[in-house]
This record gives C-alpha cells, structure tokens and sequence, in this order.
C-alpha cells in the first residue's frame, strides 16, 4: 500500500554492537528490510568504542561470543581465556564479514531523534547530518554502559597536554613511556587502566574517591589443544550459561554462609580467591549480597588479602572500601592491580581526604597540592542505562518525550523491552532486563523480539504497545525484586547514581535483579499466551 512504499524500511536498528548485529541478522531471516545506524566507523559498540590500554572481557571469553551459529564457535579461536578488546573487536569484525551485515549498516550516522506517527504507524528517525529516515520498529541497541560521562571538574578545557576518556580513546596507540599520566577514576574500567599504564608509564598518580573491592581475574592463554577441548564443550558451556542466575559461567553455592564451619568458609574463599573470573562474587554463598554479616565477613576476607599485597599499610587501607561491602558494586577484576602501587613510580591520591579543585593548563590543583602531568586519562564512566536513550530526542504518541516520561514516573518497562506509549519501539537490554553476563541477555532478548516481529507478520499487525498495566506489573516487580539487597544501599551505576549527569543523584532500580532463567521464564510466558501484556493492532 501507499503508506508502505513511503517507508524507508521495515525496521531500524540504532547501534551496531553486539545486539544490533544480532538483531538485524534475525529480522533478515523474516525477510524484513533494515537499516542500522551506528555512530561510529566500525562495527562492535562497547568493543569498538572502548580501546583504553587493558580493556578486556571480565567473564570467560567462552562464555562470551555468540553461540547462534556451531560454524562460527568451530571457526573461532579465542586466544586468552579473558579476551583482549582488540581479539574482541577482531572477533565482531569477522562476524560482520561473515554474516554479510556491513551491507545494511550506515556508520558515522549518530540518531539524535526519533519520532513516532500515529498516522503511519512508523518511526521517524533523524541522524546528525539532519537526513531522515523512516521505518515501521524502531529497534534500540543502544548500550546499558555506552554513554561516557566526563567529571563535573571546572578547568578540564584548560589541560594543555594530552586527555582521554576511557570510553573514546583514539585509534592511534597512545604512548607512556616516560611521561606524567594521572588516572581519575577507580572502577572496572580505571583499575585494568592502571594496571596497564603503570607498566610504561614515567609516574602514575592515581586519583581515587572511592576504593574498589577487586579480585584477581588470572588470565591465561588458550592454545591450539585447549581451544579444541573448549570447543568440544561448548554445547555444555551454554548450556551451563543459561542455566546459571546471571547467564555466567559462576552462579551462587546453595550453601549460606553460615552453615559451614569457619574452617570451611576461609577454605571455600581461598579457593575462589585463587580461581579465575567472577566466581567470589558470582560464585560464593547464596547470601553475602543479602546477610550483612556475611557479607562482613566475606569483605574482611579480601581486606585482608589487600593488606598482603599493598606493602605499605596506609596505602592499602586507602584501597580497602570502609563504605560499602564486597560485591555491593560490581566488582572490578584485576591482575597485579594492587601490587601496581607497590611500584616507586606509581601514588595514590585520595580525593576523598583532598578533593580535586580544578584541572589546570598543566595538571590538577587538589585542595593540598598541585601535579603537573602530560596526560590525565579520565575512567570516570558511564550515563548507565538510560543515558544513551536521554541523549536521543525520542518521542512517542502525541510527542512525549521517553526522557521526560522516565524522569517523571520514573523508569518504566514491560519486560525492559517495551514502553507503554511508545508502539514499535523495542529496546534490547534496555533498562529491567536481566543484564549479567552481557551476551547471553542479548541473543535472548534479540529473539524475543524477533519473536514478536515474527507473530505481527504472520497476522499482518502494524502496531505493537505494550499495556500501560503490564509495565506497571512488570515494574512492580523489578522493585520488589531489588528489595533487600545490600547493593541498592549503595551509590554506583547500578542503582542510577551519576552525580556527573543532571538529575542522577536518586537511587533507583534500572536493572533487573532477579535470576536470567526466572526473566526467560516470565518473556516466554507473554509469548506462548500470544502477547497479550501487548496491545497488537
Ligand atoms: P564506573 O564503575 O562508574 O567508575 C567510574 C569511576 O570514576 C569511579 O571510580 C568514580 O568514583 C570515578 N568518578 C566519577 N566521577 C568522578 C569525579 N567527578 N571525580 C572523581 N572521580 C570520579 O565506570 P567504569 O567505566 O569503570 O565501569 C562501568 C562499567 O562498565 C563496569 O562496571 C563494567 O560493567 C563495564 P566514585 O565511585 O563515583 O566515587
């Protein structure tokens, strides 16, 4: 019909990470035509973006990658156990290359708007370049961590040397051999930077407001043989992923904390202390993220493997957190992390006891002291969640505007994938999905919603809305479900804080906090009962 032809596509898909990939491969196997737009010049999102010296994968590469296609695990060769950025970026480049997806990606196409009209029951999307395009769905990948903020610190413009964010690195290698460098920013990002940068660097200050629980990751190299046997057990490996809370490799032991002997429990944190990846956080008793006195003990356990490794005794109480427990933020993993500050060429400022006043043209003046430095490198993080959905301008029925409505009512999802007054919007790991180990939420969620294109299809439906009850249900329970951890007492990305961003300095639920089979659970529910949380018309 009339209004068809007018369309540019069936669906577009903002971000070519890994859900926007995926996702624009599943709707072409529908036989829909897609256009994504993606900000940068490649392909690969967080791993495209985030080139910083040491960025790596926390979660066994493995576990990692994309399970849809047994030629693609078969073909692939995972290096390291915990995968380097550039292994990873390579990776998704050769799933570009593959599966043929470059052909339907526009890079350097930023949407800053998208409208949707009633009347044509599409979307109306707007890049930087001020061109627009039109679609009937519009598909959202854009990112839970993808929307870098800069520290509210006056004088950052005056810096007359070199200065980075984590998060847009250039593509040129960035050398430190001999040269000043300050890191401002202790997270997961700030700590595999400093680890790094303190290999080469001439000094390295770095600059902590918070202390981070970290544990080491223990990377190693898979060879020819071990890739193979890994290939073999990939089938269980996934199998294992889905299974687990998280989607990760660890999930939590049945057991609580108390109901082994002290002997036992020390034995049982020695062991993972002393195993690669996420199983102490992911992988301990069922309670320390819920028993404060477990949680206690299991804290005073790593504070005391800190003070092992940091030799001088002021600096590693300046690295222990005094505020929060261990796994209450996400845990940051480490390698020689915290013997780093056993080096002569590396301090620590706490800027908690002697705040930052200004970053100046040569350095940084804190309320003691002022440093000069050739490069201040700023880990200072992520707009989470929602960040990258307020900086595009989207508006659903009669304009209003996803941000002024999230602001307003707070967060409100179906499944994290829907939005009631926004119809053919679907978000991949939008906010209330279950996020974990990152992928596997992504491939399901991809074909969830492929699933709900697929039913419209079949029945020639054009308009999909969720249920402004349904997202009150669905929002109701993310909160409940969040009640009692120990980590919504917490300030961190994960219960919305970023003082750095207008408007953030209010805890809120933006994650889903309950198991990845219970959310799969509950999506399957909506769909073997034909999608009725949706209004389909
Ligand atoms: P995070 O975890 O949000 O860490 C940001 C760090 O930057 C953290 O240490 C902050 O201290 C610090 N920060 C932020 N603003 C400032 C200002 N204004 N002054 C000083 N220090 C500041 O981001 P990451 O990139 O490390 O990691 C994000 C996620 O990406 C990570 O969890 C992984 O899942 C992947 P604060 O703790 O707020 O005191």
């Amino acid at each position: 019909d009339n209004e068809e032809s007018r369309m540019n596509y069936d669906a577009i898909i903002v971000g070519a990470g890994i859900s926007g990939m995926y996702q624009l491969l599943k709707l072409r196997e529908l036989g829909m035509t897609v256009r994504v737009f993606e900000a940068g010049t490649g392909v690969g999102g967080t791993w495209y973006w985030n080139r910083y010296p040491g960025a790596r994968f926390d979660s066994e590469s493995y576990s990692y990658g994309y399970s849809f296609s047994k030629e693609l695990l078969d073909e692939w060769h995972w290096t390291e156990h915990f995968s380097p950025q550039p292994e990873t970026l390579r990776y998704l480049n050769h799933v570009a290359d593959k599966f043929d997806l470059r052909r339907d990606i526009q890079f350097k196409s930023k949407v800053t708007a998208a409208h949707y009209s009633e009347a044509t029951r599409s979307w109306d999307v707007t890049l930087e370049d001020g061109s627009h395009h039109t679609a009937r769905f519009l598909i959202t990948a854009v990112g839970p961590l993808s929307a870098p903020t800069m520290p509210k610190i006056p004088g950052i413009e005056s810096f007359g040397g070199e200065s980075y964010h984590t998060a847009r690195w250039p593509h040129e290698p960035v050398s430190f051999e001999g040269k000043r460098v300050a890191v401002i920013g202790t997270g997961a990002t700030g700590v595999q930077t400093i680890q790094e940068v303190a290999k080469t660097a001439g000094t390295l200050t770095v600059f902590q407001r918070t202390p981070n629980w970290c544990a080491p990751l223990l990377n190693a190299k898979i060879d020819e043989a071990e890739m193979s046997r890994i290939r073999a057990r990939y089938p269980e490996i996934f199998e294992r992923c889905e299974a687990t809370y998280a989607c990760f490799l660890h999930t939590p032991d049945p057991r609580g904390t108390f109901e082994v002997s002290p002997e036992e429990r020390e034995a049982f944190w020695e062991k993972l202390y002393a195993e690669p990846g996420f199983g102490i956080w992911q992988g301990n008793f069922r309670d320390i993220l819920t028993d404060r006195k477990a949680n206690a003990l299991l804290s005073d356990f790593v504070a005391r493997k800190i003070r092992q490794r940091v030799k001088n005794q002021a600096v590693a109480e300046k690295l222990i957190p005094k505020n929060h427990g261990f796994g209450t933020r996400r845990v940051p993993l480490e390698t020689k992390y915290y013997e780093v500050y056993n080096q002569p060429n590396v301090s620590l400022v706490d800027i908690k006891e002697t705040p930052i006043e200004r970053i100046t043209p040569t350095g940084i003046k804190t309320t003691n002291a002022e440093y000069e430095f050739d490069i201040i490198i700023y880990a200072t993080g992520f707009d989470a969640i929602t960040g990258s959905f307020d900086r595009i301008d989207i508006r659903g029925v009669d304009g209003l505007k996803l941000k002024d409505k999230w602001r307003q009512d707070g967060l409100q999802t179906f499944l994290g994938v829907q939005v009631a007054g926004f119809p053919n919007m679907f978000m991949l790991v939008g906010p209330h999905t279950a996020l974990g180990n990152i992928p596997r939420s992504i491939e399901y969620n991809v074909e969830w919603v492929t699933g709900v294109l697929h039913y419209m299809k079949d029945r020639g439906l054009t308009r999909a809305e969720c249920r402004p009850e349904s997202a009150k249900d669905w929002t109701d329970h993310v909160l409940a479900l969040a009640d009692g951890l120990l980590s919504m007492e917490i300030d961190s990305w994960m219960t919305g804080i970023n003082r750095n961003v207008e408007g953030k300095d209010v805890r809120s639920v933006a994650r889903y906090t309950g198991s990845a089979p219970a959310y799969r659970a509950r999506c399957e529910e909506v769909a073997a009962g034909g999608y009725r949380e949706l209004a389909l018309g």
